[in-house]
């Protein structure tokens, strides 16, 4: 999710201001150090007892992507959400799917702009739990007219999914310039970013693809958040 999508969806985010203070009231947190759940998008805690399928527009997408999600759906697990992969079904971009499912499609230059892939939860979910969401991957990473690095490719698919569950951009202005840019985000002592970092994070090694802890964090809060809530 990039700053395009913010546009479409500020309508909604403005009538989501009141449920978010009143949701902090009642033991809800949105954020926290390199993690920030989708607020924006009316979107603050995730299911710890429905499973979110992941589905496919086409046979080649599915069989495409699903090996890039097999180093952090166990993490995913892990942090208390219930995530599996299943199969192929009609998905149309700008509508939401059945509920719990994560539906995955392609798109060339969904956001318009070259490289950028788009995901998102369904806005204004009931009581603010992730429904699931649209993940939309650009076409140019393999039309051969986007050079985009490895790590780069096996994080952004991985990010756009996180996206889906309620996760947004945990950018802050660190800096103290006055502008929340682009990279600025807390790192490790290696240097690792959040892999929800705008527009990439995560590593840039062999661990490609695999959640920071930061994302964890954020994860276990949106499960946290439910819990809280006494929402199943
Ligand atoms: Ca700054
Ligand atoms: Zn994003």
């Amino acid at each position: 999710m990039r700053r395009p999508l913010l546009a479409i969806c500020l309508a909604v985010a403005t009538a989501m201001t009141l449920t978010a203070s009143q949701a902090t009231a009642a033991g809800v947190r949105t954020s926290g150090t390199g993690w920030k759940t989708a607020t924006i998008l009316g979107v603050t805690s995730a299911s710890p007892t429905k499973t979110y399928t992941i589905t496919f527009a086409t046979e080649q997408l599915r069989q495409r992507y699903t090996p890039y999600y097999a180093q952090a759906l166990p993490q995913i697990r892990d942090a208390g959400i219930h995530i599996e992969l299943g199969g192929v079904e009609e998905v149309d971009p700008n509508q939401c799917g059945p509920d719990w499912h994560i539906q995955i499609t392609e798109m060339y230059r969904p956001l318009g702009t070259p490289g950028w892939s788009q995901g998102m939860p369904c806005p204004a979910p009931p009581q603010g739990m992730s429904r699931g969401g649209i993940v939309a991957y650009d076409s140019e990473y393999w039309d051969g007219t986007w050079d985009i690095k490895e790590h780069h490719l096996k994080n952004t698919i991985v990010h756009e999914v996180l996206h889906t569950l309620g996760l947004d951009h945990p950018n802050t202005d660190l800096d103290g310039d006055g502008k929340t840019e682009p990279h600025e985000c807390v790192a490790t002592s290696y240097g690792n970013k959040p892999l929800m970092c705008s527009p990439n994070g995560g590593y840039s090694t062999a661990n490609a693809g695999k959640l920071v802890g930061y994302d964890v964090n954020g994860l276990k809060a949106l499960v946290a958040n439910a819990n809280n809530q006494g929402l199943s």
